[in-house]
């Protein structure tokens, strides 16, 4: 009803599973697998299904797990419960892999929700592979921070690092772009010694405050010249406050040049939410325009793309950005209306009926830019030097 239709010879491929949605990290736990629900719904209001290739998601197996993560830890993973979630009166119980404290704990149903969120992002993985799909949305993935024997800061598996072993089965370089607040440090490690990935992360910085405290702008892989991986970790550390201009001028900058020197042959982007104005973990005043031009410019690079989910606490700004970002990934995002449908389920849940909240619709209290015009071009200046050393 839109006038949405299907772009001549380009395919989007979007995968969900409406299982995942139902699982509860905890009553006041940031994380609500829940925006997942809110997002389809508005996608589907939109009409823009339609548009798409629309994949009920399976569940990863053991095996696929195992591509990255070890058989110790998937083994702890299938089994623990919550009733093993070590209590501070009882304290003979150590966190094994992490697993049961504040940030990651045991829920009912973790392990089908963690393969499934796999299962998502190798799904989407594999129709890029096959060519099936141009572009390939997983909403439900983007776990950027899961290590191999360990869950970290809301992820027990990276379907990120899953999904990129994938492609380089067909793809010779695979450029990872992170636009989640926080820094993307399982994908960087997963990658640091070889030359087929190139990481790139913008986040807030901020060592003693601010998880996960890594990703500094001088930490660019392994520092040895024999070492493949050197010089293929880009790290943009920002501060508070970051404005929708700032972003995006950085964004292009810094992306273009990594595309001109890597040459990749795939993206796969994560679309962490939580770097818009008004998350309730993050910090920086992007609004959802901002957000959207970073899936946009990637787009126009003209490569097989992934993109992926992630952060992102304040469920209706969740999906309003990922919704309008699966509209630029089938290029409809001038036929969609900035009004929220009126037949929209949830639409009171949005608060505000538009797409595009401005900044005062986001924040009760505006947060002060801590960006200084000279600290954005010393960072460009030091990826510039480093893409130097890089040349494909
Ligand atoms: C919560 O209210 O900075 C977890 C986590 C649970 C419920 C009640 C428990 C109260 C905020 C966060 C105690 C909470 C103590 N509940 C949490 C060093 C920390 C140790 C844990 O977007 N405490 C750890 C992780 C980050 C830390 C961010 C981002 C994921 C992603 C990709 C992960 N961890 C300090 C915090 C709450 C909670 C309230 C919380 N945890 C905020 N930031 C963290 O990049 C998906
Ligand atoms: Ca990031
Ligand atoms: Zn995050």
């Amino acid at each position: 009803e839109y006038n949405i239709v299907r772009p001549k010879g380009y395919t989007v491929s979007y995968h969900a599973t409406d299982e995942m949605e139902k699982h509860h990290f905890g009553q006041t736990h940031p994380m609500k697998p829940w925006r997942l629900t809110l997002t389809k719904s508005l996608v589907t209001s939109y009409g823009m299904p339609f548009a798409m290739d629309n994949y009920n998601t399976r569940h990863a197996t053991y095996e696929e797990l195992n591509a990255f993560h070890s058989s110790d830890y998937l083994d702890y993973l299938a089994t623990a419960a919550p009733e093993d979630q070590p209590r501070d009166q009882d304290s003979e119980k150590e966190p094994k892999f992490n697993l049961g404290g504040s940030d990651c704990p045991l829920f009912h149903g973790l392990y089908d929700y963690c393969s499934m969120s796999a299962g998502t992002s190798l799904d989407a993985a594999r129709k890029i592979c096959n060519k099936q799909s141009d572009i390939a949305i997983a909403w439900g993935g983007g776990l950027h921070h899961a290590k191999k024997s360990e869950a970290s800061g809301f992820c027990y598996i990276n379907d990120i690092v899953l999904a990129i072993l994938q492609l380089l089965r067909l793809y010779p370089r695979v450029l990872y772009i992170d636009i989640d607040v926080h820094h993307g440090d399982g994908v960087e490690e997963a990658f640091y010694s070889t030359d087929r990935v190139m990481t790139v992360s913008f986040h807030k910085y901020h060592p003693e405050t601010f998880f996960p405290g890594t990703g500094g702008l001088e930490d660019n892989g392994p520092k040895s010249e024999h070492n493949p991986g050197a010089h293929h970790a880009i790290n943009i550390p920002l501060n508070d406050g970051i404005t929708d201009e700032q972003y995006e001028n950085l964004f292009k900058t810094v992306i273009g040049s990594v595309n001109e020197r890597f040459r990749p042959s795939a993206i796969a982007l994560q679309c962490g939410a939580d770097s818009l104005a008004g998350d309730r973990l993050g910090r920086f005043n992007l609004r959802v325009q901002g957000h959207g031009a970073c899936v946009r410019y990637c787009k126009s690079l003209g490569v097989p793309m992934i993109l992926f989910g992630g952060g992102g606490y304040t469920p209706r700004n969740v999906a309003r950005a990922w919704a309008y970002e699966t509209s630029i990934a089938i290029g409809a995002e001038a036929s969609i209306p900035s009004t929220i449908p009126e037949h929209a389920p949830w639409r009171s849940h949005f608060i505000h009926d538009t797409l595009f909240p401005t900044l005062s619709q986001s924040l009760s209290e505006p947060r002060n830019n801590r960006n200084t015009e000279k600290r954005l071009r010393e960072i460009v200046a030091h990826v510039n030097e480093q893409l130097r050393f890089v040349q494909h």
